[in-house]
């Protein structure tokens, strides 16, 4: 009887050591009985025996699951709380060769995360969800679920769960057939092994729809949890059938024929929605100007919206890309469309760019007053920060970085428009970096602009800027523009 025969090894679905606590490395954190145990060794045995190991992308939730990337030899995601389904969606969507399991308890799936659960089910995202219903919130020590039984007490209804104050418990498995899209939806029970059998074959079924490229499939796995329910393990086991079993009916809720599934139509991926699934064709653009000096640059430019802030990132990084390196930009700003506070990182790097948070940045653009204040602190000795005026604002603390006034607003006002004011900043930048060349500015700006006066004020503007920065470098405060101007550390 195959059903039956005993699994002495753990399966190589775990990891042979588990490495959230080093003294533990053999045990789980979950408590003895604990339902979730055996939903895991459930999973685990089914990844095994369908050879899905290195395409399973398990996506645990926020409760006592939570720690479930210890132990799944797969691929993890860990999502915040109640939106599994959604960042399952989205793996999918993305990868849709993997097998993508959304594990979720009632308060997460059925409370925080109702309506992520809802629209999975109701798109047919082709994902597995195991929902492990205990009944109670188990992490946080035992609040009510939206799955809490008539009469049952938790630390939020002491008194008993009340229809008349708490409504009735979610019955999730029969809500969610009542939609057209699920494909396969049943209830089981882990209270005793003939149940666990039939759970058994419950997780394994959904998995292998998904493999088979079925639509949206979820168990639901009414759970023991001895701890907050107070009981020992046989005493919630007996909870279960007892009181359980007659509220949370187990069965087949849906089990549709493949063929009516697909509609023909395939989903759409997330390679679709950006183009990536198409040949690649070579990209026209203008030959690349490879600068000889390449450093890792860092920069944040900040600023209001209006100040071509971001549109000087773009640039930035675009120029980067043209010279083979490795980019990123990472804009950041307000709801306001206009004059709201903006910033942008961008990343040039030889290597790949780890992250695109450049929080310590080599160099900083501040195009206005609040943003010298708010970010000038965070460039180190060895960097640069250009400062958007003739001079330092009073009552600046002092800095490590050095201090460069570029008064952009002022150069691009005199060559014809104020807009021009990130392009003065950009050859600034250029000058003293020495990171691109100016060529390659003017190269990214021909694609980019189309007004041919507005390409010639902005290519000006960069050789103002160049011009402004060089002069201060030299000490030369000859004409007008930089009389003022301050060098300081
Ligand atoms: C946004 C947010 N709200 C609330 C919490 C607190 N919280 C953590 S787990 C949890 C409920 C867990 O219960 P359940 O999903 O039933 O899982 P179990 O622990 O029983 O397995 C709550 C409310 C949180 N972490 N994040
Ligand atoms: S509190 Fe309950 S659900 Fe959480 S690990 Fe313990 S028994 Fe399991």
């Amino acid at each position: 009887m195959d059903e039956y025969r005993v699994i002495e090894a753990k399966s190589p679905i775990f990891y042979s050591k588990y490495e959230r606590k080093s003294e533990l490395q053999h045990q789980t954190h979950y408590c003895p009985g604990c339902g979730h145990g055996v939903v895991h060794k459930l999973i685990a045995e089914a990844i095994a025996d369908l050879g899905m190991q290195d395409r399973t992308i398990f996506v645990s939730p926020v409760g006592c699951s939570v720690f479930a990337y210890y132990y799944f030899d797969t691929g993890n995601v860990q999502a915040a709380h109640g939106r599994a389904s959604a960042v399952a969606t989205a793996v999918k969507r993305a990868n849709p060769e993997s097998l993508v399991i959304s594990y979720q308890g009632d308060g997460d799936l059925a409370a925080i995360g109702t309506a992520e659960i809802i629209h999975a089910a109701n798109r047919g995202e082709k994902i597995t969800v195991f929902f492990v219903n205990n009944a109670i919130y188990g992490m946080t020590g035992g609040q009510m679920a939206p799955t809490t039984l008539i009469g049952q007490e938790s630390t939020t209804s002491p008194w008993g769960r009340r229809p008349s104050n708490e409504g009735y418990p979610l019955h999730m498995a029969e809500l969610l057939s009542t939609l057209q899209a699920p494909v396969y939806v049943e209830r089981v029970a882990l209270n005793d092994n003939k149940n666990i059998m039939k759970a058994r074959k419950a997780v394994r079924k959904a998995l292998e729809l998904q493999r088979e490229g079925a639509g949206f499939t979820f168990v639901e796995l009414l759970s023991p949890c001895p701890t907050i329910w107070k009981m020992t393990p046989q005493e919630s086991r007996k909870w279960i059938e007892e009181k359980m079993l007659a509220v949370f009916p187990l069965g087949v809720y849906r089990d549709r024929k493949l063929e009516a599934v697909n509609d023909g139509v395939p989903q759409v991926t997330v390679a679709k929605v950006l183009g990536l699934d198409q040949p690649e064709e070579e990209p026209k653009v203008e030959p690349a100007i490879v600068a000889e000096a390449h450093p890792d640059l860092r920069v944040n430019i900040a600023g209001f919206g209006g100040q071509g802030v971001l549109l000087l990132g773009q640039i930035l990084a675009e120029m980067g890309m043209r010279a083979g390196r490795e980019v990123s930009w990472l804009p950041s700003y307000g709801p306001e469309m206009r004059s709201g506070s903006a910033h942008c990182y961008v990343c040039l790097a030889k290597e790949q760019v780890g992250s695109p948070l450049a929080e310590h940045p080599d160099v900083l653009i501040a195009m206005n007053e609040i943003s010298l204040h708010k970010f000038a602190k965070q460039v180190g000795a060895h960097g640069a920060v250009f400062y958007n005026g003739s001079k330092l604002p009073a009552g600046l603390p002092p800095h490590q970085a050095m201090m460069y006034c570029v008064p952009a607003s002022e150069i691009a006002d005199k060559l014809g428009t104020t807009k021009a004011m990130n392009m003065v900043m950009l050859g600034a930048l250029l000058e003293l970096t020495h990171t691109l060349p100016k060529e390659s500015a003017f190269a990214v700006l021909k694609a980019k602009v189309r007004n041919a006066n507005l390409l010639e004020v902005d290519c000006r503007a960069i050789e103002a800027g160049m011009h402004c920065l060089r002069e201060q470098r030299e000490g030369l405060l000859a004409d007008t523009h930089n009389s003022e101007l301050t060098h300081s550390r």
